[in-house]
């Protein structure tokens, strides 16, 4: 059977490599590979618990603020803090934006090429473009002028052969279905979602000095003051900018994503049947009101079964090895987070080579499972898991798209339901913000102003040893910190982030990952254009960059990398000493 190898996969974060077997125009066996390998964690042994947050946050620069609030929470949940109301609606509304505008970056920036065709928008009728617009939105952009404009801009692009950010793409493939006026309105909004994601992210320098990497996180709550009469505080000002910022953000969200999914949807619903994958649903919820209540559910969902919801317990967690670039003594099981070791050993073949030895290691990737599971996470398994679960607003919103669309909550395990999930939340989470914000400042004017609980910040009162667990949802997915505490120190630290779970490669039982188990079955058009290969694997948006990390327990020196690389798939040229 003829294999098929795409590396580097584009428009992602960090470097992931897909090998298929196509037979009769479609996938039968897939393969993910990371080729990127990184080692952040190796620097936390031997470090204060409190300053991890500082350091884990640079796992990644797209989920920016997740490995911060992971880390905090491992710490709190270790020696058992509790943290104050306000700084509980601070890490709601941080964290939410962060999801909003992730999600929308994802939507235009990294996968709506997967189905717009820039090139066709060049025929599109300004005329016709604007009476679409105007069809499914108030979006007040959207005269017969201004998408003339775009036409014009992107011709100069065109024209001149300098194609910037839509270089590289499969243009004029068979499988883009959308008319030219969908085109030119969705290359308009992709321009626009880029000026839009700089100006509401200001959120987050508001409430933490800087994006990405915001500041202003600690164990024990945040370290942002409130003080009324204070310019270097959240004041009136602050929360009067924040309610302008979130006013903004939600209008794109209401009149444009959300209009753009639904208008783009009904042309790609084959794709409603497409890219299910492993069926296993993990979601640890999110957004805990004052209560401790989340907005969204915690659970798992097993073999696409909607009618029970299994509760999470996270000692059933473990990462396999036996495909990945890694040693254990047993490789025919995994290890807790808490017993977790990364030994790298890199047995892949030296450059030149064509494909991989799948039936050996593989990726970079360990194969995290829960219970011997293997999970999907991310949008897709939070909307499925509240739905589930009966969470109103999910269900009601959920419901309302796929009325839209006429189809049933089955068109949801599948590439297009996973792209719908993901706008679905947001426009959820882009309403939470208000409501957030207003209740950040009812508290300020009730005379809370407490933002840290101080009397576990000093380290002479805590025990000798203690373990504490970290999570929360990335908009990649279920994220997991693991720290293991003795004498004040980090004596082992862990990560299991969402992409680890979705760019899983086989386990010892031979069962698939994620990525690998919704490619199969995928119909392919053109093997030298495998745009249908791009859409199910980024309709996961893969960071490869948060999913590899290392440590090292006994701190040694474990690898040279050779800098005169000719590729960016890098794994080949990793030299290990050891
Ligand atoms: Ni680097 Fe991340 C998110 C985390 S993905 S993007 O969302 O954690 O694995
Ligand atoms: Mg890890």
């Amino acid at each position: 059977m003829p294999k098929l190898a795409i590396d580097p996969i584009s428009r992602i974060e960090g470097h992931l490599r897909i090998e298929v077997q196509i037979d009769e125009g479609s996938v039968k066996d897939a393969w993910a590979s990371s080729t990127m390998f990184r080692g952040v964690e190796l620097i936390l042994k031997g470090r204060d618990p409190r300053e991890a947050w500082a350091i884990t946050q640079r796992f990644c620069g797209v989920c920016t603020t997740v490995h911060a609030f992971s880390s905090v929470r491992a710490v709190e949940d270790a020696l058992k803090i509790k943290i104050p109301n306000n700084a509980r609606i601070l890490r709601n509304i941080i964290e939410a934006m962060q999801f909003v505008q992730d999600h929308v970056i994802h939507f235009y920036h990294l996968h709506a090429l997967d189905w717009v065709d820039v090139v066709s928008a060049l025929s599109a009728d300004p005329a016709a473009t604007s009476k679409l617009a105007q069809s499914i939105s108030p979006w007040p952009k959207s005269s017969e002028t201004y998408f003339k404009g775009v036409k014009d801009k992107l011709a100069v692009y065109v024209n001149s052969g300098q194609l910037g950010p839509f270089a590289n793409a499969y243009w004029g493939h068979p499988a883009y279905k959308l008319p030219p006026e969908a085109n030119l309105m969705a290359v308009a909004h992709y321009l626009e979602a880029l000026d839009w994601q700089r100006d509401v992210i200001r959120a987050h320098a508001l409430l933490g000095s800087k994006n990405p990497h915001l500041q202003t996180y600690l164990v024990g709550g945040m370290a942002t003051p409130i003080d009324l009469n204070s310019q270097a505080a959240i004041n009136a000002d602050t929360v009067a900018m924040l309610l302008e910022l979130f006013k903004t953000a939600k209008t794109f969200v209401d009149q444009v994503y959300l209009p753009d999914l639904l208008a783009i949807a009904p042309f790609y619903l084959d794709w409603a049947g497409i890219g299910g994958g492993v069926g296993n649903f993990l979601a640890y919820g999110e957004y805990p009101d004052k209560d401790g209540n989340l907005y969204f559910s915690q659970g798992f969902l097993l073999n696409k079964d909607l009618s029970k919801v299994y509760p999470v317990d996270h000692n059933k967690i473990t990462e396999e090895v036996s495909h990945s670039w890694y040693e254990y003594d047993d490789e025919s099981k995994g290890l807790h987070p808490y017993d977790g070791e990364t030994r790298p050993k890199f047995t892949g073949p030296q450059p030149p080579y064509d494909f991989l030895d799948t039936d050996k290691k593989y990726t970079w990737m360990k194969a995290p499972r829960l219970d011997e599971h293997p999970m999907e996470v991310g949008p897709l398994a939070r909307m499925l898991v509240s739905y589930a679960s009966g969470q109103k607003d999910v269900v009601d919103t959920v419901n309302f798209v796929l009325g839209k669309l006429g189809v049933g909550p089955e068109a949801l395990f599948s590439t297009l339901g996973r792209t719908a999930a993901r706008c679905i939340e947001t426009v959820l989470l882009a309403n939470k913000l208000n409501e957030w914000t207003m209740e950040l400042a009812a508290n300020i004017k009730a005379g809370d102003i407490d933002v840290h609980e101080g009397t576990l910040w000093d380290p002479e009162t805590w025990p000798a040893e203690a373990k504490g667990w970290g999570h929360i949802e990335a908009p990649r997915g279920a994220l997991g910190h693991w720290i293991h505490i003795k004498d004040k120190k980090i004596l082992n630290y862990q990560a299991v982030v969402p992409s680890t779970w979705n760019a899983s490669p086989r386990d010892a039982k031979g069962q698939l990952g994620p990525y690998e188990s919704a490619l199969i079955g995928t119909p392919i058009a053109d093997p030298k254009m495998p745009l249908e290969v791009l859409r199910t694997v980024h309709s996961f948006d893969p960071c490869i960059a948060c999913g590899v990390h290392l440590l090292d327990a006994d701190g040694r020196e474990l690898y040279e990398v050779s800098v005169d690389s000719p590729t960016i798939a890098a794994s080949p040229l990793l030299k290990f000493r050891s």
